[in-house]
This record gives structure tokens, sequence and C-alpha cells, in this order.
């Protein structure tokens, strides 16, 4: 029987990404004195990689501009790791930061679906890329702080040493929960996500709603949605031309 649901965070529990964690990527370049900027398109493009200290590593070695990319293939493998983390830690403090003007919304429907989840007994756990830090301000700043103490387990970045699409991040969270894959479902929005939970060997709904993935071929997955039961509602223009 099902026993517990595991949730993805970004673009799963809110539209995290394009104005979210790319904006905060981008002040810290800024901060840094890095002269780049990652565009929209160009940080789609990166979500390929998934984990934030995981694809700054990535541009630097494959994509930075020449300037950038000199100094860093100058610098040693420790010290890259350094610049690394010292700019991801600043994107957190940035991202939280954005997350605090209450910027991000969790989607409608994730409220709704974790209360009934937790009515019905069931366990709630959290298997994301991204850090504590980032799921506790994304909770606290959409006014619901005590949101984190439903979850048995919040397995977040850096506790397994492969992110998705590797299988740990669920196998991990399953341990904590105590429950074998069959008595699991997971909910994504990625790609990624979905061939981690798949390696998992735990079946996955997939919801098509975030901007950069919606898209994606999500084979595999055991039901695909575009809403968590809240269907967005049209956009009615008054006295304006609804031809479309
Ligand atoms: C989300 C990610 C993360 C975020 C930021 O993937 O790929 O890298 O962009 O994370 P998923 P950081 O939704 O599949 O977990 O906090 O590491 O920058
Ligand atoms: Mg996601």
């Amino acid at each position: 029987a099902l026993k517990a649901l595991i949730f993805d965070v970004d673009g799963t529990l809110a539209e995290t990404e394009r104005d979210g964690h790319r904006i905060a990527f981008n002040r810290a370049f800024t901060a840094a004195g890095d002269d780049c900027q990652w565009s929209p398109d160009e940080y789609g493009a990166l979500l390929e990689i998934t984990g934030g200290k995981e694809r700054l590593t990535h541009y630097f070695n494959h994509l930075a501009p020449a300037a950038i990319a000199t100094r860093w293939a100058q610098l040693s493998p420790a010290a890259q790791v350094e610049l690394v983390a010292t700019l991801h830690r600043q994107k957190t403090t940035y991202y939280t930061e954005l997350l605090a003007t209450g910027a991000i919304a969790l989607r409608p429907g994730v409220l709704r679906l974790l209360k009934e989840a937790r009515a019905a007994g069931l366990q709630l756990a959290i298997a994301t890329t991204t850090t504590l830090d980032n799921v506790t301000a994304l909770f606290t700043h959409a006014g619901l702080a005590d949101l984190i103490e439903w979850f048995t387990v919040i397995a977040a970045g850096d506790v397994v040493a492969n992110k998705k699409p590797a299988p740990d991040i669920f196998t991990f969270a399953m341990q904590h929960l105590h429950c074998t894959p069959a008595q699991c479902v997971v909910i994504e929005d990625s790609l990624p996500g979905l061939q981690a939970a798949m390696a998992a060997e735990i079946k996955t709904v997939l919801i098509t709603l975030s901007y950069y993935t919606r898209n994606q071929d999500f084979t595999g997955a055991a039901l695909v949605v575009d809403q968590l039961g809240e269907p967005t509602l049209p956009v009615t223009i008054v006295g304006g031309d609804c031809a479309d």
C-alpha cells in the first residue's frame, strides 16, 4: 500500500528557476566581479546540469567567455572548488533574500495536497537538488514556516554524492521513511527528476507546469498531469479582444 509521497521542490512546489535561482546566480556573478550573466535561454540549457555548484563548474569548464575561462583554467583544482563553493554560498544568500520579498509562491494545489496526504496518514518527504536553506526559505516566505515539520525527511543538496538523475537522493529519502519503492510515489516536474525516480524504481507523477521542463519527454512516468487539481483560471481581459 502507499505509505509516502516524495516531493521534488524546484519546479514542482513552485516556479523557482527563471525568476529565482537564475537571478540569484547572476547577482552572485556581479558581486564577485565576474563579467557574465545567464540569459533565460542560456539558463534553460544549463538546467541539464543539476545542482548549483555542478552547474557553475560545468559553465566555467565549457561555456564561460574567454577571459573568465582563462582565469578559471589557471586555478588549482582546490581553488576551483573553493571559488564555486563561495559563489554558490553567495547565490544561496541572494536566492533566500529574493524569496523574502515574497516573489515566489507555492503552486496552486500544493498546500491542499500536502494537507490531504497528511490527513490520509501518508508520510511526506522532500528529495531535492537544492539546499535545505532554500527549502526552508520557500516555505517560510510563503507564510507557511510550520510546513517544514510536516516532512519525515528533507533530503537536500549535498547529503548524497550524486545528484539527480542519479537515484541517490530518492534512495536516501526512502531509507529515512523506512519505505520500499513500492510504498512511495514521487512528484516531479523534470526529466532528470523522473530519471532519478525511475532509477530508484519509484512510480512518478509528472506535473507539466514548469517554464523550462514542461515539454520534455516524460515516457516512463506513471501519470502526467498539467495541474494538481486547481486548474489555472483563464484570464479574462475586460473590454479586450479575446478571440484566441
Ligand atoms: C533543481 C536544480 C537546482 C536548482 C538550484 O533540480 O537543478 O540546481 O537550480 O539548486 P530538481 P542550488 O528540481 O530536479 O531538484 O541550490 O544547488 O543552486
Ligand atoms: Mg524540479
